[in-house]
């Protein structure tokens, strides 16, 4: 049966006897042994009830099994909704009931605390990982599977991203957005069979599922799959890898580290930045000390990748590159949608196959958030320079990123709202040394007084720990313009000096 993504990214791996995934022990999945554990993993999703369209939700620790499960879902027809093993058990909540899960699948050691969750809910718990039920269950099947039918436009994946206002919404990815988006990555950046990747990414968002990962299967090549960015696990693997892929806290740790030199390099052709904008010094701190000049890309959970610095030709630090080919992008006014001349500050709007289908189960956010010509608005704001470069200057939605994750302000704000003592917030993104950004909450009293520490615990049940603020300030109250709105730059610009000299 045809299914383009399996057949472009998956079906080849069959047979091989070539390694896949080298892991951080020593040991190796062959490519032709995760072609199999993807088949009884196929077979384990269809006993679970999960047919085609349905939605498998898995929050589970980097393996080469979770990876063989989105693969398995590929195969099966079914929709992928990985999630951040970060998340609560009150947010990991609103995804499950939000996708009307078919399946569940979590870390062994969650089932206890999540079973009533999944009975609450009505959604099939199993656990994934040594041990793990599912495991058990796909150990009995076939190691070939039939794959289910489907069409370029058919849904295979679910990326919750959140918003400015509300709660996260669910990007439908089909499999045309994907494969069009591996197929350009790997023609514009040169991947072939005799690649090594440096897998440190999470597999639970974009980058390291979607950019790393099929752009690893779709070009024949190898990775080395680390559970995490472990600064001892990459330099000791760094020599055997030709590329990285990365966000910039990956550079700036790795340039703090004396290891880093042309030496431990010298097996690298390519390193590659994104999610978060990279520092100009970072590139050329990292230039001078490896010779490498980092390649810079820019994406969406909502679009996949939208533009790339070039493989050959300038890779100009502070931009990131041009359209890839395919992808429409320019530049418009954000209130009328009119395009701009080249040179001029506006909304970065994109079209093309990359874009998805719009978010799940919510036609208005989706209508709003396209122009009638189908243009996406990406609410980053950019130019294009005369070298037909894209510089980002900035955002239009209240947004902070944090060593590569999302934090919406707004979210922080409502639960730091509901605190006793706290009559208002405001979240701020500071500079951070590591992090890019880090999450700041500034407080406002009701004259109850405000109790931190009890703020504190109270967020580490609500929200991930990523989107916890590093720092508090209390103020007597917030900075706000004529029009009443709080005026989160001039917070960002009085705290920015203080905050850097205590992060030092
Ligand atoms: C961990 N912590 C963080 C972050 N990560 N706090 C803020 N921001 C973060 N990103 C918390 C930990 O819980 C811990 O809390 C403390 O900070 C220190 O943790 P540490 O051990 O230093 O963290 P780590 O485990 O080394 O992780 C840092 C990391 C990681 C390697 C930068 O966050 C990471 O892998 N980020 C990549 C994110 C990513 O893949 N983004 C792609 C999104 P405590 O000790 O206080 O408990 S896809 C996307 O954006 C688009 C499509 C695109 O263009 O790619
Ligand atoms: P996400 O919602 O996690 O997909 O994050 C997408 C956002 O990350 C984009 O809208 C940009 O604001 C930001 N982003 C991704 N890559 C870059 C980059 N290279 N430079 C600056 N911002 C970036």
């Amino acid at each position: 049966m045809t299914n383009p993504l399996f057949d472009a990214l998956f079906a080849p791996l069959a047979g091989q006897d070539r390694p896949l995934l080298i892991l951080p022990d020593g040991e190796s999945v062959s490519a032709g042994a995760f072609h199999g554990m993807i088949a009884s993993y196929a077979h384990a999703l269809g006993a679970a009830g999960v047919t085609a369209g349905k939605r498998v939700v898995v929050q589970a620790a980097k393996s080469p099994q979770m990876l063989a499960v989105y693969g398995a879902a590929v195969a099966a027809g079914a929709v992928f909704l990985p999630l951040n093993t970060a998340y609560t058990a009150e947010e990991l909540e609103y995804f499950v009931e939000d996708c009307g899960a078919t399946l569940l699948l979590v870390d062994p050691d969650r089932i206890a605390a999540l079973a009533p969750l999944a009975q609450k809910l009505g959604v099939r718990l199993e656990s994934l990982g040594e041990g793990g039920s599912f495991d058990a269950s796909a150990k009995d099947m076939p190691d070939s599977f039939e794959t289910v039918a489907r069409g370029e436009d058919d849904l295979t994946a679910l990326l919750y991203t959140s918003g400015t206002t509300g709660r996260s919404k669910g990007a439908m990815l089909t499999q045309r957005n994907l494969l069009s988006n591996a197929q350009a990555l790997v023609d514009l950046w040169r991947f072939g069979p005799d690649d090594v990747l440096l897998h440190a990414l999470p597999i639970f968002h974009t980058h390291g599922l979607f950019v790393a990962s099929n752009v690893v299967f779709l070009s024949g090549a190898r990775m080395i799959f680390l559970p995490r960015f472990d600064i001892e696990q990459v330099t000791a693997f760094l020599p055997q890898a030709t590329t990285m892929m990365g966000v910039p806290t990956f550079y700036t740790r790795l340039l703090d580290d004396p290891r880093l030199d042309r030496g431990l390099v010298g097996h690298m052709r390519l390193f590659v930045s994104g999610s978060a904008p990279l520092l100009s010094e970072t590139h050329v701190a990292w230039s001078e000390r490896t010779g490498h000049a980092i390649l810079e890309r820019y994406g969406m959970t909502e679009t996949n990748m939208l533009t790339s610095n070039p493989y050959e030709g300038a890779r100009r630090p502070g931009t990131v590159g041009m359209p890839l080919p395919g992808v429409e992008l320019r530049i418009a006014d954000p209130e009328t949608g009119a395009e701009l001349p080249q040179g001029e500050t506006g909304m970065i709007e994109v079209r093309g196959p990359n874009v998805f289908k719009g978010y799940w189960q919510m036609p208005e956010k989706t209508a709003a958030e396209f122009r009638a010509d189908g243009f996406f608005m990406t609410g980053d704001l950019g130019l294009i320079d005369d070298q037909g470069y894209v510089n980002i200057v900035g955002r239009a939605k209240d947004l902070i990123i944090s060593g590569g994750y999302n934090v919406y302000p707004k979210e922080v704000e409502l639960v730091l709202d509901d605190m006793p003592g706290v009559l208002e917030s405001a979240v701020i993104g500071l500079p951070h040394p590591d992090f890019g950004e880090a999450v700041v909450a500034v407080l406002v009293d009701n004259g109850k007084g405000i109790d931190l520490a009890q703020i504190e615990s109270t967020l580490r049940d609500r929200l991930a720990r990523y989107k916890q603020p590093k720092r508090y300030i209390i103020l007597p109250e917030l900075p706000r313009n004529t029009m009443g709105k709080v005026q989160k730059a001039a917070l960002r610009q009085q705290y920015a000096d203080q905050f850097k000299e205590e992060v030092q």
